[in-house]
């Protein structure tokens, strides 16, 4: 396999309601990652549209994400964050994948089924497709690795097969086109920690999701102080004390997915977590988890709430990132074309 620089990729919907999942499962990921590697972080507003939106709903969404990233740390300056339909080479690349990409591997991503849920004629062709969307973001930029939540696992596989599809299909023109072996990585996942798929807090078997009709299901970036303490002492929880050891969260799903949250806010691991309050009480541990929650998550949405009150700033934050994003994009889909002898002047 070729050498390919090291470079994150990852993105985030504006749908709304970001919440505790989406930071500690992935924004948290993309700031950590910065300080080793060269990171883009895409707004990917062309996603969001594979189901209806709002137009003046999308557009404020697209900039509070944008301004969820920068608030938790990310530095848009030495970092490129933008939004997708700013640079055209993602849905050129998207649409040559879905000429790679088999039916066959789409039918089988569960997000779609998940989705799409018994309606499935009426989903949009783009909530189908949109594995081949996600795979042209990561691979217009030859992304090595690819912070995401345990939800986007099967989606990066997808990534990883179309990538190994092309370079082989076109191995002589990648060959003859002076770029060696292969064409795209091979990208890594980056999934893991406590808190890789946080649950819902009314179910803990249920994915945290924006889309989840309950309020109380999810912490939101921007709760304050008295709906962070509100929705964790009502998450749902069952009547034992906190275990001591590991094991004992098995078959305990509330109890485990609390565990969890606290320890990727605290930056430490569950057995940390369970050696301090293992033989506690469920009231005692949510009143500490509540302590914690406020102090991270409070100055993440005032500083957030700052940011949005300047939109001018912020489109201009995307516009820089958006310009230098299509560099690197615009130049892959122009090799790309070369590959599969598209002419081009
Ligand atoms: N519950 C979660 N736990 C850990 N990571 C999560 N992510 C999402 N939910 C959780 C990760 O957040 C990143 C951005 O996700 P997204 O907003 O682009 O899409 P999503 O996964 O579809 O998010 P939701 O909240 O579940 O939205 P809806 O309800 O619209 O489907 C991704 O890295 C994702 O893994």
């Amino acid at each position: 396999m070729a050498a390919f620089s090291e470079r994150v990729f990852s993105g985030v919907q504006p749908t709304g309601n970001l919440h505790l999942g989406n930071y500690l499962g992935a924004i948290t990921r993309f700031v950590a990652l910065q300080e080793r590697y060269d990171c883009v972080y895409c707004v990917v507003d062309m996603h969001a549209i594979t189901v209806p939106q709002d137009p003046t709903e999308l557009r404020r969404q697209t900039r509070e994400v944008t301004a969820a990233f920068i608030a938790s740390g990310i530095d848009p300056v030495r970092q490129i964050v933008f939004n997708q339909s700013q640079v055209g080479a993602h849905a050129e690349l998207g649409w040559i994948f879905n000429c790679v990409a088999r039916m066959g591997w789409l039918s089988r991503m569960t997000q779609f089924k998940e989705k799409a849920g018994k309606d499935r004629e009426n989903a949009s062709v783009g909530l189908f497709d949109y594995p081949c969307l996600m795979a042209a973001d990561i691979l217009a930029y030859k992304a090595t690795h690819v912070p995401v939540g345990e939800d986007q696992k099967q989606h990066l596989e997808l990534t990883r097969d179309i990538a190994g599809k092309f370079n082989n299909d076109f191995s002589a023109s990648i060959a003859s086109n002076g770029h060696g072996e292969a064409f795209f990585p091979l990208t890594e996942p980056v999934i893991g920690g406590p808190a890789a798929r946080v649950m819902s807090l009314r179910d803990g078997t249920k994915k945290m999701s924006k889309s989840d009709p309950s309020d109380y299901s999810r912490i939101n970036l921007t709760d304050d102080a008295d709906a962070i303490a509100q929705k964790i002492r009502k998450a749902k929880t069952d009547a034992e004390p906190l275990p001591s050891e590991e094991a004992g969260l098995a078959r305990r799903p509330e109890a485990d997915n609390l565990v969890g949250i606290y320890a990727a806010l605290a930056g430490a691991e569950k057995p940390a977590v369970l050696g301090e309050f293992g033989g506690a009480q469920f009231s005692t541990f949510k009143g500490a988890l509540v302590d914690l929650a406020v102090e991270k998550l409070g100055p993440i949405g005032a500083e957030m709430n700052r940011l949005v009150a300047d939109p001018g700033h912020i489109d201009r934050v995307l516009a820089n990132g958006a310009a230098r994003a299509a560099a690197i994009a615009d130049r892959t889909v122009a090799e790309v074309k070369d590959i599969l002898g598209m002419v081009r002047s």
